[in-house]
């Protein structure tokens, strides 16, 4: 769609986003000072429409998912961060640390369609090196065929710890035993005066950073987030997305972007703020889209945006959904109200619903299923052999 750039520029000029439509249309990169004005202007459905040209120039009228299921192997956790309600210390209610033989049954009974195990839990020392090697075998032996996306970059620095071998050792090892890609959690906001507010005892933004390079070097693709809504300002946040868009520029290793709106419930610091308003969570995906160029997917994390707000986001700058997900619990434990799972025939409707049409990707995002033939069942008994790649 043709946007009319000088009504979008006058507009623009009203809500303090002068110059922004010019940029977006001409595919110039946005700048640090663009990023905040975004942030202080109310003018999300300008901001939206923007993101959403990006999107549709880059994907198309198609949203991504996938069928995935969590293992959140323990809560076991030494971090104390402000804002997590899913740490607990062992003999705490509640907490767990699962075995390897209970990792290979958690999958056993998981939805046999899942393509993917999301794998990512607390930091827990006494967990010894060959624990991780063991949970990542107990995955594949039970799925052979599963993808493991699996440990933040804090959980890979305490892998790295306990193996006492530099990172590319590790990496090979953790390879071999059946790790196929990471998520992208763990970076909270890289401010150094929020660390130290609120996680003083968890890793810094340069080591997060350094991290991940090497381990886009190494050759594994992960995501990457922000986490917004507890105490940061707005120049932090834009800090954070500049610095995650620097390394992209180096080693694009990140496929996707996933804002994390922070929420409250249950947390041992932040039970008293309020979570970032619906609009404030589409002024999120808008702001990523626009002003990440260089990352290929922004994700509307349903279970952390509420469904409503995940299908808006699909119209403002959101390409993808995550999965129809089961076993997540770190969200549901700080109060997310969203279904524990979907269905993929919920996620279609969800999809279709919002305009689009929905592709079934892998976790590298290769198509598994393009339902584009527009089939009123959603396509789900459509042969793999009419799948059209993106
Ligand atoms: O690492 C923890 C954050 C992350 C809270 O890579 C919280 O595909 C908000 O990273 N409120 C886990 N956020 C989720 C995550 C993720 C989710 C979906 C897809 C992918 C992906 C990654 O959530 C944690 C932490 O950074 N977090 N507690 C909270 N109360």
């Amino acid at each position: 769609m043709d946007l009319p750039l000088e009504a979008l520029e006058q507009r623009a000029s009203r809500t303090g986003l002068a110059g922004i439509p010019t940029r977006v249309m001409h595919g110039e990169r946005l700048s640090e000072a663009d990023c905040l004005a975004m942030y202080r202007s109310d003018d999300v459905s300008l901001l939206g429409l923007l993101a959403n040209h990006v999107k549709v120039k880059m994907h198309g009228d198609v949203a991504f998912y996938n069928v995935n299921t969590h293992v959140n192997y323990t809560n076991f956790c030494n971090q104390f961060c402000g804002f997590c309600a899913f740490q607990r210390r062992p003999g705490d209610d509640g907490a767990y640390c699962m075995t390897p033989d209970q990792v290979y049954e958690e999958l056993k009974n998981a939805n046999p369609e899942a393509t993917e195990v999301h794998m990512v839990a607390g930091v827990w020392p006494a967990l010894k090196y060959d624990y991780f090697l063991e949970i990542l075998r107990a995955a594949k032996s039970a799925r052979p065929d599963i993808h493991v996306k699996a440990f933040t970059m804090v959980e890979i620095d305490e892998i790295v710890n306990l193996a006492k071998k530099p990172l590319p050792e590790v990496l090979d090892e953790l390879r071999e035993a059946g790790l196929d890609s990471m998520p992208g959690g763990g970076a909270e906001v890289f401010s150094e005066r929020v660390r130290q507010q609120l996680y003083p005892r968890k890793m810094n933004a340069e080591r997060w950073l350094e991290l991940a390079r090497g381990i886009h070097e190494y050759g594994f693709k992960t995501n990457c987030t922000l986490m917004y809504g507890m105490t940061e300002t707005l120049e932090e946040r834009v800090d954070h997305l500049s610095r995650l868009r620097a390394l992209q520029d180096d080693t694009n290793g990140f496929q996707t972007f996933i804002p994390l709106a922070f929420h409250p419930d249950n947390t041992p610091m932040l039970s008293h703020i309020q979570k970032p308003s619906p609009t404030e969570r589409l002024r999120s995906i808008a702001i990523s889209r626009l002003f990440l160029d260089n990352v290929p997917h922004v994700k509307a994390y349903w279970i952390m945006l509420g469904l409503a707000t995940a299908q808006a986001a699909l119209s403002m700058g959101a390409s993808d959904l995550d999965g129809t997900v089961s076993q997540e619990k770190v969200y549901h434990n700080a109060g997310a109200d969203t279904p524990e799972v979907l269905s993929r025939s919920d996620i279609h409707r969800l999809i279709r619903e919002s305009g689009h049409v929905p592709v079934e990707r892998d976790t590298l995002y290769k198509v598994i299923r393009d339902f584009r033939s527009g089939d009123p069942d959603c396509g789900l008994t459509a042969p793999q052999s009419e799948a059209v790649s993106v």
